[in-house]
Formats: structure tokens, C-alpha cells, sequence
């Protein structure tokens, strides 16, 4: 179906086909307080699109980025064993290939809880984060990581950089899909960033999200959905270059972009986007069964969830995820099926999931109260979830895995 009157995040052009319509949801971070039970949420319409102009996906409403990620904005990264190693890894990388040292200044944007700029404070490198939401951006001063509470803009850029503050390195992990004025953002980078230096991206991968039908990757705070093709376009379009680029398996699989001010595309580079156009990733085709797929994911999973309660067995989930609100306000599963949500967060325990208003309370939770299985909600980070929870499946909980098709392990 074509979308008339709508331009394309990225280029601006109409004529954007529909390629899934998950209907009107909550906010999937705007885990509720009890005070708010009573109150009506604000739901607004989730609906995917692709561009056959410039190939970008992306959803068709904007939600004011200060409802989305300011206050009690509830992601803290620092939760998960996972994604500090695979931060670590980073940094030990980027300080190697850089050959930064106590001269260089390292700017992350979205910089969270601090959990990737420690590493550079503890190896003495000049670093400044930069984050808007407020809580998880004093817990990243509280660990000693310089961090200005803010959303990176133009105008910033130009505030840095006129007090002589240019960046060897800028990180930007999960956030380049979540900014609405692109444009701006990477005029930012291009101010901030010195003339050879390197902005090190890392963008959920479109590709992953097809073939393993990640759908629940989707929710409002996620406006693109990238491809290599579609990230090299954008770039050009702002006078940055793609030169180098890594698939990811973290987050259920991404990319990581190495941008520079100059247009020196590596090999990594033109293989992945020749394997992009022999796959059609840059064609509506690609695309067109995904809805169905999804569809037919919901009715499987609300199937063998509504059996079990059938079978008067008790189900709980682990994950108090972004993707879980997703997942569970698109399969109609709510507290008739879900006695309550497991999360480490500890900012997140005592709130109510969007929508369903599960409670969520804390891990130790799952061999206390024993629920027959767990669906988890945090898929991405399945291994080392079952790996702490040993204790629950001696006792004989087991665990259920929602996509692509589910699987109790
Ligand atoms: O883009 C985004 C991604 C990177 O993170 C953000 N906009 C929002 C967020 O999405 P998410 O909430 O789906 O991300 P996670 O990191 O997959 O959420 C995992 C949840 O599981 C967190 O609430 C933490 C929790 N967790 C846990 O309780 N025990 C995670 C691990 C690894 C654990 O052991």
C-alpha cells in the first residue's frame, strides 16, 4: 500500500509503501508507577515503512523525543553483562586503532549510565558523555564519567567546538535510529569530530530484523531501521562517509559504522552493500511477506501461552524490555496470562509493564514463586539470563524463547 503525503525520514520524498501497521500502543519504556494505574495511557500508532527512493525503513510517527527520553526514562545499559563486554571490546579496539591517549577527547552520544565511557576514564583518555535522559546520566557522573544532560544537537556541536573541544573518536551506539532531526545530528558530527577522526555507530541491523522476524525491535523510540545501503545514502546526503563497517550480533544483530569526514570506502563496505543488492534489501520484495510472518508469529505464540493457562500451568517473563512491551501489547497477552515481570533493573522493579501493567519485580522472584515457565522478553540476552537463573531450572522452571518461532528450552 502507498502512503500518500508522508516524506521519507531520510529523503524526503513520498510515495513510502507500508510494510507492517502494529496498531496504536503505549510508549514501550513508559513503564508505569502505581499512581499512574488508573490513569488512560497515551497510545499512538506504530506503523513501519520503506522508502523505494533512498531504501530507509522507518515508522511514520514522531513522538516528541522529551516524552521519549527524559524523565524516569527507565534504560540504564549497565544491566547487562553482555553488552558491557561487548562495550569493553569496543573501546580497547578504537583506543588501539586510534592510538588514543591523555591528548585525545573520545564524545559518546547517548551515552547512558556511562557504562562505555569508563573505560576510557579508567585508561586516563579524555572523555564526555552526552545523554537527555536524567537519571541514567547522573549515575554516569556518580561513576565518574563528564556528562552533560542534553540531547546532541547542531547547536551543541558548535558550543564544543568553539571552546576547542573536537573529538578523535564520537560513539554513538543506539541512537542514530532514535534521533527524528537526523539531519542536525549529523551535522553535529560532522562539526565535532576532528578532521581525521572516526564516528564509531552502531545501528540495529534491518537485515537481522527481517530474517529473524525481530519485530518487537520495533516501538517508537526506533524511527530508522538500517541498512548498510540506506546508512551510506543517508551519510552521503550530510556530506559523512561510511569507510568501514562490522555485522554485529548484539541487540539480535547490528552494525557498527566507522564514519569519516572523508569518502574512503573500505572493502567491508562495498562487499556488504553488493550483498545488499543481490538480496534486494533495497526493494519493496524484500519486505512485502514480513506482516504475514509476524502475524502468523502472534497467533503461534498466543496459542501455545493460552494453553498452557489452559493446562493451569503459571507463566511469568523475564525481561522488562522495550521489545517486550512490543511483543506483549501486539500479542494480547496481558495479567491473565503473565503473573508478573522479572527485570535486574532495579530502576524498572516496582513499575507496571505498558499496556498490560504486569508488575515487574526483581530475578530472585522466578525461584521464590516458582512459576511453571518463563517467557523471555529480553531474547537478546537469553544466554546470560538462563545462565543466572540455574537455581530455577534445578527446581524445574523452564523457559521459552518468543521468536522466530518460540521454543521451550
Ligand atoms: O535502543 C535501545 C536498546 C539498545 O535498549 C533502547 N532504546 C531501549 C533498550 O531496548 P530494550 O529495553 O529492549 O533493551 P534490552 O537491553 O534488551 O533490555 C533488557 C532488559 O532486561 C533490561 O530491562 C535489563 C534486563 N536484564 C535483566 O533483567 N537481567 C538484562 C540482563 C542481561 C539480565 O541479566
Amino acid at each position: 500500500m502507498k502512503i500518500k503525503d508522508i516524506a521519507c525520514r531520510g529523503c524526503g520524498q513520498t510515495g513510502l509503501r507500508m510494510v507492517l501497521d502494529l496498531g496504536e500502543t503505549p510508549l514501550a519504556d513508559g513503564l508505569l508507577t502505581l499512581d499512574k494505574l488508573d490513569k488512560t495511557e497515551r497510545v499512538y500508532p506504530l506503523e513501519v515503512a520503506f522508502c523505494p527512493e533512498c531504501s530507509l525503513v522507518q515508522i511514520l510517527k514522531t513522538v516528541p523525543p522529551d516524552e521519549l527520553f527524559c524523565r524516569d526514562y527507565p534504560y540504564y545499559s549497565s544491566f547487562s553483562e553482555e553488552l558491557l563486554r561487548h562495550s569493553r571490546d569496543n573501546v580497547s579496539s578504537l583506543i588501539e586503532s586510534r592510538g588514543l591517549g591523555a591528548e585525545s577527547l573520545v564524545v559518546e552520544l547517548a551515552s547512558n549510565d556511562g557504562y562505555l565511557l569508563k573505560n576510557f576514564v579508567e585508561k586516563g583518555i579524555p572523555c564526555l558523555g552526552i545523554d537527555p535522559a536524567d537519571g541514567p546520566a547522573m549515575a554516569a557522573e556518580e561513576a565518574g564519567v563528564p556528562t552533560l544532560c542534553a540531547f546532541f544537537s547542531k547547536e551543541l556541536a558548535e558550543q564544543l567546538s568553539g571552546v576547542g573541544r573536537r573529538a578523535d573518536v564520537i560513539i554513538a551506539n543506539n541512537v542514530l535510529a532514535h534521533v527524528s532531526d537526523v539531519s542536525g545530528f549529523l551535522a553535529g558530527i560532522k562539526i565535532l569530530l576532528k578532521k581525521n577522526g572516526v564516528a564509531s555507530i552502531e545501528v540495529p541491523y534491518v537485515r537481522d530484523l527481517i530474517d529473524n522476524c525481530e519485530f518487537d525491535t520495533i516501538y517508537h523510540e526506533h524511527l530508522c531501521y538500517f541498512s548498510a545501503t540506506s546508512i551510506d545514502r543517508l551519510l552521503r546526503r550530510n556530506s559523512l562517509y561510511l569507510n568501514d563497517i562490522k555485522r554485529l550480533s548484539i541487540h539480535g544483530g547490528s552494525l557498527r559504522l566507522y564514519v569519516g569526514l572523508k569518502d574512503e570506502p573500505g572493502e567491508a563496505v562495498t562487499t556488504l552493500l553488493a550483498a545488499e543488492k543481490a538480496l534486494g534489501i533495497n526493494e519493496f520484495e524484500y519486505y512485502r511477506d514480513f506482516a504475514v510472518k509476524v502475524s502468523n508469529i502472534r497467533e503461534g505464540l498466543r496459542m501455545m501461552l493460552l494453553g498452557l493457562k489452559e493446562e493451569g500451568k503459571r507463566i511469568a517473563a523475564y525481561g522488562a524490555a522495550a521489545k517486550g512491551s512490543t511483543l506483549l501489547n501486539y500479542i494480547g497477552i496481558g495479567r491473565n496470562v503473565l503473573d508478573f515481570v522479572a527485570d535486574r533493573n532495579i530502576h524498572k522493579q516496582g513499575r507496571f509493564m505498558p499496556g498490560t501493567r504486569i508488575p515487574i519485580c526483581g530475578p530472585e522472584q522466578l525461584s521464590k514463586r516458582m512459576p511453571d515457565y518463563v517467557l523471555i522478553l529480553a531474547w537478546n540476552f537469553a544466554e546470560e539470563i538462563i545462565r543466572q537463573q540455574e537455581n530455577y531450572r534445578q527446581q524445574g522452571g523452564k523457559f521459552i524463547l518468543p521468536i522466530p518461532v518460540w521454543k521451550i528450552t
